[in-house]
């Protein structure tokens, strides 16, 4: 038998048969059957007894009550390796454990406020930045905390919904915020121009204790903070906020794990973007309580207004395709949205898609190519070409690119010329369909 890595420090066989054990049991055990078992196998009880602390410690299993214990994590399979990836989760509960301590800090500078504080969000707070704020707000309730949202530069249409859907108190207007209030957490905000109407608030920032709690690159904020967790590999807030509660043992109440949800899933772009961590995390939540994901997504889901849904579905009715054989691409006119058309081009099934907004004195140009494709065909570049036809300037980058020109009258020209260089970058001649 070939030497077993040492995940967990010693008496690793011993663990790995615990784990087995709790799985073929469900994932749950009684404390004393389960030392009986290993004893009967012939283990010493002090052993049993020691592997199961450990694993405890390790967060691998955990207690539910004095006598049940449980599995916290269901590995897919049950080999090393996969524990060995646990392994490494647990390692960033560890680190978020002592970010933990930021929540204590919180609370204790709340309580030497008139047990209060104002959460601030960014302009056009999307659900990630609400839902978050939400969650915080709820968890200190139960703290005996009152807080604000303060959402002074506005909120999303998203957000909108989602709170007509789950009914929260988010002030709005600057008169009803208190200035003097000096605890201040800013959530899912790196810099302070993004609150452009809240700023007042952090101003006077000795006399205040600003506390910062965000997933994007670090801005102005973290430099005038009290204290901060900022990891900008979180795909949201929500999930920093979610394994701060985690660490904090602290118990989701079902309308934070809503809020916690939601905010995850705007982020990600309906989990489309979404990593192992934030998985995980809606996973946890979706195992705890009875939340429909479906529901969750058509809380989110925005419908297009009615001359949008016109205008993408004109466009698509002039809809040009050219084709190589493999590599499609659609190009289309369009008096408006032209970066949905683009978009809509290729969720139904482009490579590439070009969209031209031909109006009498100018013209605009969205286009979008697959990741796939943009390797050979940089968008961005092609669009340079147009900008002496077209008297224009070209923007964006090799997947997602735009024009804006003078010259309108040429765009059937450009046209052609999108298309030979096209034809050029992926060494193909190219053929109506
Ligand atoms: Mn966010």
């Amino acid at each position: 038998m070939g030497e077993k890595p040492n995940i967990f420090c010693g008496k690793c066989q011993l663990k790995l048969k615990i784990l087995e054990f709790l799985k073929r049991h469900k994932g749950q055990a009684l404390v004393g059957e389960l030392i009986d078992f290993f004893v009967g196998q012939g283990y010493k009880r002090g052993d049993v007894k020691k592997a199961i602390k450990e694993l405890r410690e390790n967060k691998v299993i955990k207690k539910i009550d004095p006598d049940l214990l449980v599995l916290s994590y269901i590995p897919l399979s049950w080999d090393v390796e996969e524990l060995e990836k646990g392994e490494k989760t647990r390692n960033r509960e560890k680190k978020n454990g002592k970010n933990a301590e930021i929540l204590d800090s919180l609370i204790n500078c709340c309580k030497e406020n008139n047990n209060s504080c104002l959460i601030v969000v960014h302009h056009n707070a999307d659900p990630d930045a609400i839902g978050s704020a939400a969650a915080l707000s709820s968890f200190l309730r139960r703290h005996n905390i009152s807080s604000k949202i303060v959402a002074l530069d506005g909120i999303s249409s998203q957000s909108k919904r989602m709170i007509e859907k789950f009914p929260i108190n988010v002030e709005t207007e600057k008169e009803n915020v208190d200035p003097n209030n000096s605890v201040v957490v800013i959530i899912d905000t790196a810099s302070s121009a993004q609150i452009p109407n809240a700023r007042f608030l952090i101003e006077d920032k000795e006399k205040k204790k600003i506390f910062v709690l965000d997933h994007h690159e670090a801005g102005d904020l973290k430099e005038i903070c009290f204290k901060c967790l900022i990891d900008s590999e979180a795909k949201a807030t929500a999930v920093i906020i979610k394994e701060l509660f985690d660490s904090y043992n602290h118990d989701l109440s079902k309308e934070e794990a809503v809020f916690i949800t939601l905010g995850i899933i705007a982020d990600t772009g309906f989990l489309r973007k979404a990593s192992n961590r934030e998985l995980l995390c809606i996973c946890q939540i979706m195992g705890k309580f009875s939340i429909s994901l479906q529901e969750m997504f058509s809380v989110l889901h925005i419908e297009k207004d009615y001359s949008e849904k016109i205008a993408i579905l004109k466009g698509l009715k002039r809809m040009e395709v050219w084709s190589d054989g493999e590599i499609i691409i659609c190009i289309s006119e369009i008096g408006s949205f032209e970066a949905s058309l683009a978009n809509a081009m290729i969720k139904n099934g482009a490579d590439i898609s070009i969209a031209a907004n031909v109006k009498k004195d100018c013209i605009r140009i969205s286009c979008r190519c697959k990741e796939r494709i943009s390797e050979k065909v940089d968008m961005l570049k092609i669009l340079k070409v147009l900008e002496e036809i077209l008297k224009g300037k070209s923007g964006g980058h090799r997947t997602a690119a735009s024009f804006n020109g003078e010259n309108p009258d040429k765009w059937e020209d450009a046209k052609k010329v999108i298309l030979e260089e096209i034809e050029k970058a992926i060494g193909k001649k190219l053929k109506k369909v």
